[in-house]
């Protein structure tokens, strides 16, 4: 007789983040901290997703400690790897196989809308090489294996999660019912956290001028001294508007750090200047990180629990991954 448990009936939830960089503010607000808060209610599935950071050129060793860096804020978050299932997605190699059967499902045209690929090809031009270009079939592999539910992603990730939710409705309809069709998860407050140097663009850790961003392991002062060279406008008004982007990104982050509506926060630095303001929030996202700090520095001392650790998450991947991935090859009539 088979037995129902919690697992089964809980809905599922699947994310990746690359390990392209020092994670930021932007990651945090925008998924991670989704991430965090759905492992309670939601079957998850978390991946540090190495084989998109090389559609970028990355130095090897750099590549390999952002890794295991990567992987260690996960858990410094406080993400459970016990309840979750968190591994390192080339270590399941279907994503990249699925991968490769989803772009023969995937249109040329689709593909050339992607607002990402444009821009990332418009900052490497001596580097716009296919994976780049395929980047989106392979994040639907990511998805589609596992079946989620719900996909926790920022705002700028949209355009990627319905090319996903377009290839599997596809891939349904030619086969039958062979993969969920998800659901982005994108928060009301910090889904698009802006540069603190060009409010115009997000908030990005390949971005070179390091005080455009705030890492997550940035020191209090670190994070204090960028936030006061954020970039504003000759107004000394706190008050959100699309005319003051950079006030209103602060606003944005300063709400989703504290839980403070827009309204609440303009009263509060009402009579104040900008200096008090981008204090306040230096503060308060300083004191949200200083904790993922801590852990994060105890945890990357143990390459031998980090191992131990990634493996287990791969091999509780794997096994979901295997039956999606060969339920799909099946219906496509390859020799199994
Ligand atoms: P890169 O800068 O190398 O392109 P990235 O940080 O944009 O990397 P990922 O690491 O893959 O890309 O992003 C992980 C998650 O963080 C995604 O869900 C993405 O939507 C979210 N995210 C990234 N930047 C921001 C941002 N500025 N604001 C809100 N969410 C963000
Ligand atoms: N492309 C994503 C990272 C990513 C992802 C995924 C997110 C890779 N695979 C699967 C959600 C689901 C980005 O944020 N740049």
């Amino acid at each position: 007789m088979c037995q129902i448990t919690e697992k089964d009936t809980k809905k599922k939830v699947l994310s990746c983040i690359q390990p392209s960089g020092m994670l930021t503010l932007g990651n945090y607000l925008g998924a991670l901290k989704n991430w965090v808060s759905m492992q309670e209610e939601f079957d998850c599935t978390y991946a540090v997703a190495d084989l998109h950071a090389i559609t970028v050129r990355q130095e090897p060793a750099k590549l390999r400690s952002q890794i295991y860096s990567t992987f260690a804020i996960m858990l410094a978050l406080g993400l459970d790897p016990e309840k979750n299932t968190m591994f390192i997605q080339s270590h399941v190699p279907e994503h990249a196989q699925l991968a490769w059967l989803l772009s023969c499902y995937t249109q040329f045209g689709e593909m050339s809308r992607m607002t990402q690929f444009k821009d990332k090809s418009a900052k490497h031009a001596d580097n716009i090489n296919v994976g780049l270009f395929a980047y989106p079939a392979l994040m639907a592999a990511d998805i589609l294996l596992y079946k989620p539910d719900f996909v926790p992603v920022g705002a700028d990730q949209k355009q990627h999660l319905e090319i996903a939710r377009d290839i599997a409705v596809r891939f349904n309809n030619i086969y039958g019912d062979v993969f969920t069709v998800p659901e982005p998860y994108i928060p009301k407050t910090g889904a698009r956290v802006m540069s603190l140097q060009d409010p115009s663009k997000k908030m990005s850790k390949s971005d070179e001028n390091v005080n455009s961003w705030v890492a997550i392991l940035d020191s209090k002062d670190d994070i204090i001294r960028k936030f006061k060279r954020a970039v504003t406008d000759s107004e000394t008004v706190v008050r959100y508007s699309q005319d003051k982007p950079g006030i209103s990104n602060l606003l944005g982050i300063y709400s989703a750090v504290t839980g403070k509506s827009n309204e609440q926060i303009e009263r509060e630095f009402e009579g104040k200047g900008y200096g008090d303001f981008k204090l306040a929030v230096g503060e308060a996202v300083a004191d949200e990180l200083a904790p993922i700090k801590a852990a994060y520095d105890k945890i990357i001392s143990d390459k031998g629990e980090l191992e131990r650790l990634y493996r287990l998450g791969a091999d509780k991947a794997e096994r979901v991954a295997r039956k999606t991935y060969f339920k799909a090859m099946k219906k496509v009539g390859f020799v199994l």
